[in-house]
């Protein structure tokens, strides 16, 4: 096989900071290692040099460190380099020029990590791991990507796909030794434990939602007539004038949208129009993107005037919210006028608030919070979480399973449903992106006798 390319990157974000970190991959790093410092001996493995960077006419580029990873024991698995600057943007520009004129290629996104894959360095699920490690913006997405890295998605598929190896095993055995002396066909055993396979299989393709409100954000809507205080109910969350509040009802004509944090919880909220009868064909648009807007949202803000009569709300509005996915909040408790709304909708939690006088807000965290963890509380699966591509091929190895198990119990031929179920095997063996023949092998031989 030729030589791969060496490949180079700057692994920290462009512009100034102390130091920078250029990260290389590939056959060349031992040479370059050497080259770059000026060393006459080659670099000692996994041992911070402080060196001297000579480019490749032999001018003093920067000092720096540099850190020499043999083949084998990197991330990549291949031979790396670790080169530290100072980060000066011009430094590391002529930096990464000199590497490529020493022969590196720039590498492409995620070709570190793709690298470590193709390298067995880590399955699919962890490689995938990395970038959602970057990304989490919550403690909750934080924790669900450091357990992922550390091999949940892929110790779990292991699990999975162990017993249904087992019960291969079971069905393989009447097809390669029909005739041999083995205990009668008991279906019951299989079929029960299809059955159980499925449903926790199912469980876990459940958990994609909660992936996905990890890294997007729950999607919160505050929704209210004109003119209750929604815009400020937003501005007082984020601690920002995100929207323009004022003492004319239909100020806010089309939803803005913000970040914060509930906790451990990133959400995304959204100040919408004030929902009303009436209003110019402006407010009305605005009213309709808050109908849509509420078809995707998770959780619900409904801000209430004290001071003014319980607001009608558009049935297609009501029907979304529920007890777990809604607060009430009852603004402008400080008007004189102001009473309690406890009857309206009374199965939901309610919350007095003034946002004048900043009264509740705390209250408001603290039930929200509640609300999230009571509906979002750590899945089951050992806290497995399987993001949308995990998903996708669970569905289908679900879909394989459900034939098998109807074939199970047809009482058709064992080899017909062995195929579906190794089409199974391999559906679970695309999340962590490998389908293992020989540990079927090892399955199989492990539970039978074959010598004889
Ligand atoms: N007395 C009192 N006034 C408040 C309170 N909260 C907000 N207001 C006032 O109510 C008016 C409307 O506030 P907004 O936040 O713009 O209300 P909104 O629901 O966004 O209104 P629209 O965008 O028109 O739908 C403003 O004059 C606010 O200062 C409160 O707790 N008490
Ligand atoms: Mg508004």
């Amino acid at each position: 096989m030729p030589a791969a390319d060496t490949i180079v990157a700057l692994s920290t974000p462009a512009g100034e900071s102390a130091i920078a970190l250029i990260r290389l991959s590939g056959p060349d790093c031992a040479d370059l290692g050497q080259a770059i410092s000026g060393r006459s001996q080659p670099l000692r493995k996994r041992f911070a040099h402080f060196a001297k960077y000579l480019d490749i006419k032999g001018d003093l580029l920067d000092e720096c460190l540099i850190t020499y990873f043999t083949e084998g024991q990197s991330f990549t698995g291949e031979s790396m380099l670790e080169v530290a600057p100072h980060g000066n943007p011009l430094i590391v520009q002529k930096i990464l020029a000199d590497l490529m004129a020493r022969g590196c290629r720039a590498a492409e996104p995620g070709e570190f990590t793709r690298t470590a894959f193709l390298n067995g360095r880590m399955d699919l699920s962890q490689a995938e791991a990395v970038s959602d490690l970057i990304r989490a913006r919550s403690d909750r997405s934080l924790q669900v990507a450091q357990r992922q890295l550390h091999g949940s998605v892929g110790r779990k598929m292991s699990e999975l796909t162990e017993r249904l190896l087992s019960v291969m095993a079971h069905l393989e055995a009447y097809i390669d030794f029909p005739e041999e002396d083995l205990p009668g066909e008991d279906q019951a055993g299989p079929a029960s434990e299809l059955r159980q396979l499925i449903s926790e299989m199912q469980d876990l393709i459940e958990t994609q939602r909660y992936s996905a409100l990890l890294h997007e954000g729950i999607k919160t809507l505050i929704i209210g007539e004109p003119n209750v205080g929604k815009s400020s109910l937003i501005n007082a969350l984020t601690g920002a004038d995100r929207s323009i509040v004022s003492d004319i009802p239909g100020t806010t004509r089309d939803y803005i949208s913000a970040f914060m944090m509930v906790g451990p919880w990133r959400i995304e909220i959204l100040d919408t129009a004030g929902l009303h009868e009436a209003g110019d064909a402006i407010e009305k648009i605005g009213i309709e993107h808050t109908i849509e807007q509420a078809e995707t949202a998770d959780f619900f803000l409904l801000v209430l005037d004290a001071a003014t009569p319980s607001p009608t709300l558009p049935s297609s509005l009501l029907s979304r919210m529920t007890p777990i996915n809604t607060i009430i909040i009852e603004n402008k408790t400080d008007l004189p006028a102001a009473q309690s709304h406890a009857d309206f909708l009374p199965d939901l939690r309610h919350v007095p608030m003034s946002l004048l006088q900043r009264k509740g807000l705390a209250e408001l965290r603290d039930a929200w919070l509640q609300s999230i963890d009571a509906s979002l509380s750590q899945p089951q699966n050992d806290g497995v979480v399987v993001n949308a591509r995990h998903a996708a091929s669970l569905g289908k190895a679900v879909d394989a399973l459900e034939l098998a198990s109807s074939k199970l119990k047809d009482g058709e031929l064992s080899e017909l449903i062995a195929a579906d179920l190794r089409d199974a095997v391999e559906h679970i063996g695309q999340v962590v992106g490998r389908v293992d023949n020989e540990r079927m092998l090892d399955s199989l031989f492990k539970q039978f006798c074959i010598g004889k």
